[in-house]
């Protein structure tokens, strides 16, 4: 299932191949601004600097991004709406917000500038997986509250490709059109281009034969190189891993390259950390922590130290065959706050979805549930199995499923191969394949 057609993208700014210290004095320069922006018109950071005893003029080099105090999303929720917004209201031209399932939502706004910055960043992010002018983008994201709609489309328009906001939901039209527009590229979450190869086998179209979609721009929810390659040999396409959260504008902070290996990080617009998750002491290159960013160009509502709780690591190296110096991160392999401690054990459910996409026969459809019995903490993993295998093999796809679970999560989870269409599926949002009942 190798990848079907090598993209090879195009550098849009000159930045992207910039010396380190070219990028590194960009960086100093904008970081010392953020500080003093943040610190002069935002009375929280105003006060939180204050009690941590520094100055904006005590930010002579990037290593002393260190003293300044980390941002959590509660001191977002805290000051809903309008807390934390270091401009007049006047400047301000859009707000998005978190859906505040738990709690408040989180409002994110920009100025004009703002959001020139984030076009520039997503239009960075498609030029890197090969989308420009005559591309035809199809943006099958949510464009509401959500940021990930309009940031492809603000990135699309700057690049010049023909852009599609067709949101999410009416699968069947989606793939009606994605067909009938010779869509050439999608944007979406993993798991839709999942449930659009499901609902377009229903439909009787061949996503092979039919559709012209060369490259997908995926993210906003965990997912694994296997999952990865499932999408790929499904669609007959390039998918690329694209990062982001509204706090970062949206999606556009990093994503790859051709070469698949990390994330570039657009360093020019985020400083990025990585900390212990306990302590919150940085940690070295390789190091597996919480990535914690600090905007560098954010003018509605500049950010310090604001903690992602997304797990994953800082490259070594900077050097990548596609030419681009800026720094790289891993893929992200969960927030901190996925992680399930089973029996003290920690597991990331991107290591289940690991075990399970290697298992030929078995979908990409899974749920897992974590329950108290006895005393002991237990796990349910149901998944679905493939269109085409016969329900007298469920069992020794359970089997097979189990040995493997077995190796990552030092127990013996209850394995339940179910027949194809049984669990829920989610039409374009985020998946929600982690139940914990003990919460
Ligand atoms: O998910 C922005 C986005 C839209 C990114 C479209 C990429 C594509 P939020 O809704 O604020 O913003 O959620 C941010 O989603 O902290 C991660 O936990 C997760 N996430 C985003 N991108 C990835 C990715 C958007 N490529 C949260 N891999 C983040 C894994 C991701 N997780």
């Amino acid at each position: 299932m190798a990848i079907v057609k090598q993209v090879s993208g195009r550098y849009f700014s000159r930045i992207e191949t910039a010396s380190r210290e070219e990028i590194d004095e960009v960086k100093l320069e904008r970081l010392r601004w953020t500080v003093k922006h943040a610190y002069e018109n935002n009375s929280f950071y105003h006060r939180a600097l204050k009690k941590a005893g520094v100055t904006p003029s005590d930010i002579r080099s990037l290593e002393d991004v260190s003293k300044l105090p980390f941002t959590l999303k509660k001191d977002l929720r805290e000051r809903y709406p309008y807390g934390m917004i270091s401009v007049s209201l006047e400047e301000v031209v859009e707000l998005h917000a978190s859906s505040g399932t738990t709690g408040k939502p989180t409002v994110v706004a920009y100025t004009r500038g703002d959001l020139e910055n984030w076009g520039e960043l997503m239009a960075r992010t498609m030029s890197m997986a090969g989308v420009g002018s005559g591309d035809v983008l199809y943006v099958a994201l949510g464009y509401h509250w959500f940021t990930g709609g309009l940031g492809f489309h603000y990135g699309g328009l700057k690049l010049g490709a023909t852009v599609v906001p067709a949101g999410t939901g009416y699968t069947r039209r989606n793939i009606t059109m994605i067909r009938d527009l010779g869509a050439t590229s999608v944007a979406a979450v993993p798991n839709y281009m999942i449930r659009m190869a499901e609902v377009a086998g229903e439909m009787g179209v061949d996503l092979k034969r039919d559709m012209k979609v060369r490259t997908a721009l995926l993210g906003a929810e965990m997912w694994t190189e296997e999952m990865r390659r499932r999408i790929e040999s499904l669609w007959g396409l390039e998918a690329f891993d694209v990062y982001g959260m509204s706090e970062l504008y949206g999606p556009g902070a990093a994503g790859e390259c051709h070469v698949h290996d990390g994330l570039h990080v657009w360093e020019d617009h985020f400083l990025v950390e990585i900390v212990d998750p306990e302590t919150g002491e940085p940690l070295g290159p390789e190091e597996k922590g919480v990535l914690v960013v600090t905007p560098l160009t954010h003018e509605a509502m500049p950010l310090l130290r604001y903690w992602t709780n997304d797990i994953t690591f800082i490259y070594d190296s900077r050097e990548c065959d596609c030419g681009r110096t800026m720094q790289r991160i891993a893929r992200i392999t969960g927030r901190a706050d996925d992680m399930l401690i089973v029996n003290g054990v920690n597991v990331f459910p991107s290591s289940i979805e690991t075990v399970l996409l290697r298992v030929k026969g078995v979908s990409p459809n899974y749920r897992v549930t974590v329950y108290r019995e006895g005393g002991l903490d237990k796990m349910r993993i149901e998944v679905e199995a493939e269109e085409n295998v016969p329900p007298d093999m469920y069992r020794v796809l359970e089997r097979k499923l189990r040995e493997g679970l077995r190796d990552v999560l030092l127990m013996n989870p209850r394995v339940e191969v179910l027949p194809p269409g049984t669990l829920d599926r989610v039409e374009g949002g985020k998946a929600k394949r982690i139940i914990d009942l003990r919460k």
